[in-house]
């Protein structure tokens, strides 16, 4: 697509970027309250009310034009057009935090004496509103001699005088949208002069501004009750997970089963409805029952990243991870990953130092992504009563919570291993800018849990749905023999490799259909349990296996069997993507390879532990 202008969004961290790039592009880029959220240059296009088309960027945020810093560095080059293949901006949209702008106009300030056309939005400016911050725009622009517009990048709306200013500035190719000042060199020192200069023409802000705030950090900070905060946030969640999912759940489930049902009815018996019915519906629906569950996961998820907690928590338990070798720098990246690995391991650029970031890289795959979810409440809805303890925790929530909490422990002991390893400690200060509480905005909540309720439904439309196809030909042919008086899947090439790789799984308790499963659940581990799905509908004499696919592994599994699997799934890197997301940031297929052999082997060992730990403690 031919854009008639290119702009660039420049800014601090966590002033709104990428925010006001969503709204003007109706892209779902990651938001979040804290600095370093983006690590990548974002593209993307729309469109004047005049229908010009432009093209937008989204960069990193950065304190700083001064090239002192990689990242610094390349903001600079592509703001000025310096870096091959970028074609030079024809506007910098200058983004700032209304609600600080005596940090934020340093870049402005910077910015305009390197000599690009310039607007400045002043983003934000609902809180600063709130506030009590009262900023003269008309003299802001007139003071620094170049347009100055106010944006909510959270507001649908938000962005109206930016686009009215965009279309002015491209119909008009008046002379103050091409080059303002010549480049000057002026020093720090008088770039802040600068900066006081114009807060004192055009800003009034009351004196006392973060009482609240620091009122809240002094609890939140606090060595004790911060601990205790966390772990009841964290909990709260889990427990969530499993309350508040139940009637929806029970609704996705009923409408799938009502649609097997009707499909069954409809076609004669035979190879398609068996394809139909047990392959694809039975499989899919499996995986889709947990929706509901995932989105309360992620409902608490980016609620937390829109508070501007999560920092906090870093500041938090950056003591305790500098005692595994790693420093709150890890913290972020290790976060993400509890949605998934991919965006945990590309967040780690954030990470200066290659071998903190190795590291972290590393034990990403040991948080819980969210793709274990299903396995977890599949097994745990089996074979945890739903019951509660100690009067007020959910049963199946504390398991869960185990669960997060183990793959956690294990991330810090082997961060703490490679610690030993190396022997080499480089403390580095954890430095980041704390940023504002803000209460988590409602438009934005609902826009990223549609959003990732479309990668979820998605990703069972398409790659789910494709392995189920798959797995359920390997387990329907070759069909049985004549006379063959067993289930048809156990003459199948699936039952064959199944038992041919039973001997294996045997120490660790998996039985045939276990070890079938895990291989589709290689490439997505929420496949193991649409396999689960198939594979017993498959092997089943009565009709509709998959919903009662809960009741039917409670049956045929033991308890030591059911746990053992709930550790392996801790453990093993199911994934192949972040495998492939682990090559493409470390450039080489040692790290992916080592990732996978050292967690196989951890999922195995902890599996064996665990299997036979069950048995001796069951008497089985
Ligand atoms: N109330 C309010 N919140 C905003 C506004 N713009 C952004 N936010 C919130 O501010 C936080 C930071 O927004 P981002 O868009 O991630 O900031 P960024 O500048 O891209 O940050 P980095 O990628 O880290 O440089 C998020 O929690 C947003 O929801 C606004 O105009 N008003
Ligand atoms: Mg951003």
């Amino acid at each position: 697509m031919n854009a008639s202008l290119n702009i660039a969004l420049l800014g601090n961290p966590n002033c709104g970027k990428t925010a006001l790039f969503n709204l003007l592009t109706g892209s779902r880029q990651k938001v979040a309250n804290y600095p370093g959220v983006t690590v990548e240059r974002k593209e993307g296009l729309f469109t004047t009310a005049s229908g010009k088309r432009v093209r937008v960027l989204d960069l990193p945020g950065a304190y700083s034009l001064n090239p002192v810093s990689a990242d610094e560095a390349i903001t600079h080059d592509i703001v000025l057009g310096l870096l091959a293949g970028e074609k030079k901006p024809d506007l910098v949209v200058c983004v700032t935090d209304a609600t600080n702008l005596r940090l934020n106009l340093r870049l402005v300030v910077e910015a305009k004496r390197l000599g690009m056309p310039l607007v400045v939005a002043l983003n934000m400016t609902d809180v600063a509103c709130q506030r009590g911050i009262r900023i003269d725009r008309a003299r802001l622009e007139q003071e620094l001699g170049m347009p100055v517009v106010e944006t909510v990048a959270v507001r649908r709306d938000g962005a109206g005088a930016l686009l009215e200013r965009l279309d002015t500035l491209v119909l008009s190719r008046s002379p103050e949208m091409m080059h303002w000042s010549a480049p000057d060199a002026g020093d720090v020192l008088s770039a802040q002069r600068e900066v006081r200069r114009l807060l004192a023409a055009a800003v009034q802000a009351p004196a006392a501004d973060a009482r609240v705030d620091d009122a809240i950090d002094r609890v939140l900070l606090h060595p004790l009750w911060g601990m205790v905060v966390l772990a009841a946030t964290l909990f709260l969640m889990f427990q969530a997970v499993f309350s508040w999912a139940q009637v929806p759940m029970a609704a996705i489930k009923f409408g799938m089963d009502s649609f097997g049902g009707l499909v069954r009815g409809v076609l004669p018996p035979g190879m398609l409805q068996s394809l139909l019915v047990d392959g694809i519906i039975a499989g899919s629906g499996s995986v889709l029952v947990f929706l509901p569950q995932i989105l309360i996961l992620f409902l608490f998820i980016l609620a937390l990243e829109d508070s501007g907690y999560l920092p906090r928590a870093a500041f938090l338990l950056d003591r305790t991870m500098s005692t595994v070798g790693l420093s709150g720098r890890s913290f972020i990246p290790l976060l993400s990953s509890f949605a998934c690995a991919i965006p945990g391991v590309m967040a780690t650029r954030t990470i200066s130092n290659w071998r903190d970031r190795l590291v972290t890289i590393m034990i990403a795959p040991l948080m819980t992504c969210s793709a274990r979810l299903p396995v977890y409440a599949l097994i745990i809805g089996a074979f945890v009563p739903s019951r509660t303890v100690w009067q007020v925790f959910n049963l199946q929530g504390l398991v869960l919570f185990v669960l997060y909490v183990a793959g956690v422990v294990s991330a810090m002991c082997v961060a703490w291993a490679v610690k030993r390893l190396r022997r080499k400690a480089l403390g580095q200060p954890l430095l980041m800018e704390l940023p504002a509480y803000r209460w988590p905005n409602l438009r934005s909540l609902v826009l990223g849990l549609i959003e990732r309720a479309r990668i979820f439904v998605e990703r069972v439309g398409t790659i789910i749905l494709a392995l189920m196809v798959l797995l359920w030909f390997i387990s329907s042919f070759p069909s049985p023999p004549a006379g063959a008086s067993g289930p048809a899947i156990q003459y199948s090439l699936a039952g064959i490799v199944g038992r041919w790789l039973e001997p294996v799984f045997a120490p660790i308790g998996f039985n045939w259909q276990i070890s079938i499963a895990l291989i589709p659940g290689l490439a997505a581990r929420e496949v193991a349990v649409a396999a689960l799905g198939t594979v017993y509908a498959l092997s089943a004499t009565c009709a509709n296996a998959a919903a009662q696919l809960g009741p039917m592994i409670a049956q045929s599994w033991s308890l030591a069997t059911a746990f053992s699997l709930l550790a392996w799934y801790v453990f093993a890197p199911q994934c192949l993507a972040t495998l492939a997301a682990v090559k493409r940031e470390t450039n080489s297929w040692r790290y992916p390879l080592f990732m996978a052999a050292y967690l196989f082997a951890l999922a195995y060992l902890a599996s064996f532990a665990t299997y036979h730990a069950t048995r001796y403690w069951t008497g089985g």
